[in-house]
């Protein structure tokens, strides 16, 4: 699918626009209707979606950060992680914010029945942009979070778009890490990572495809789905702010090894919270963790 007819429309900040981006609030109070919904087209079409969500001037102030972080690599493919770096801007505000937090929690429960932790969400800033933005695409992978927000923040309109590409909700979320594990070992392996690949270029496996757009918000179940981004043209940029909760396997005793054995293998190759060299699965939550 790549237009969002199906979705519903859950938010209009159209009225509202103006020059008092500061006043706006961060994120709408989304009533327990609205996230029913948001849920079910989760379920049901693969990803639900909050439209006009952020305003133009945030949006914009969004993107002259982007393009400076960009700049800084080079014009090459660039990862924010974690929240610190991005101190002063909107992506900082809004897993702070209380509309927000309540309405991933009440997606949490929706989606798994479960009480949601009180864990804080994982934040990455992806910025795809010249040569290495390619190796960053096609990696097809499932989240280690149960729920993952996706804010676009610039997608390019000509040429390749960089779409979001997904098998919505094809697992289930499983028992334990070490089967969460051999899922994810699997589907990592060059030879499936190469025929899921072909098979979404040439057309053969029907795919949600998500041309996302700049404003709205994406919800899907980033665990659950096998999803990767199509690349974009090397002279342009496709940038996409994740938010990722909900760990099924936080406390898993196995999981904290593996965590801490690839922490101490990143602390020698990583000089600082922006990473511009490593593969998507050592930036994203969907490493092998
Ligand atoms: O940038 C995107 O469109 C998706 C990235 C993603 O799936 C991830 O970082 O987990
Ligand atoms: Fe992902």
């Amino acid at each position: 699918m790549s237009e969002n007819n199906n979705i519903s429309d859950i938010y209009d900040l159209d009225p509202v626009f103006g020059d008092e981006t500061d006043s706006l609030p961060v994120f709408p109070v989304l009533s327990d209707e609205n996230l029913t919904r948001i849920a079910e087209d989760m379920d049901r079409y693969g990803f639900g979606v909050v439209t006009h969500c952020v305003s133009p001037d945030r949006l914009a102030s969004l993107a002259r950060f982007v393009e400076k972080e960009v700049a800084a690599s080079s014009g090459e493919y660039v990862a924010v992680v974690g929240s610190a770096p991005l101190t002063g801007t909107f992506l900082e505000k809004l897993p702070a914010s209380p509309e927000f937090r309540a309405a991933c929690e009440a997606l949490y429960r929706k989606g798994t029945g479960k009480q949601p932790p009180s864990s804080p969400l994982y934040q990455l800033l992806r910025c795809l942009s010249g040569g290495s933005g390619e190796k960053h695409s096609f990696y097809f992978h499932y989240d280690s979070y149960i729920l993952t927000i996706l804010l676009p923040v610039l997608i390019p309109s000509e040429g390749r778009t960089g779409d979001l590409v997904m098998l919505p909700n094809i697992r289930r979320i499983r028992k334990t890490y070490g089967a969460n594990l051999i899922d994810k070992v699997f589907l990592d392996r060059k030879i499936v990572q190469g025929a899921l690949k072909k098979m979404v270029t040439s057309g053969i496996l029907p795919v949600t495809r998500i041309r996302m757009v700049p404003g709205n918000i994406y919800f899907f179940w980033g665990y659950r789905s096998i999803h990767a981004n199509e690349p974009c043209d090397r002279h342009r940029i496709r940038a996409t702010a994740l938010l990722h909760y909900g760990n099924p396997h936080e406390k898993s005793p196995m999981r904290n090894a593996v965590t801490r054995g690839r922490a101490a293998i990143m602390h020698g190759l990583r000089r600082s919270t922006r990473t511009a060299g490593s593969p998507v699965s050592q930036d994203s939550a969907s490493a092998l963790s």
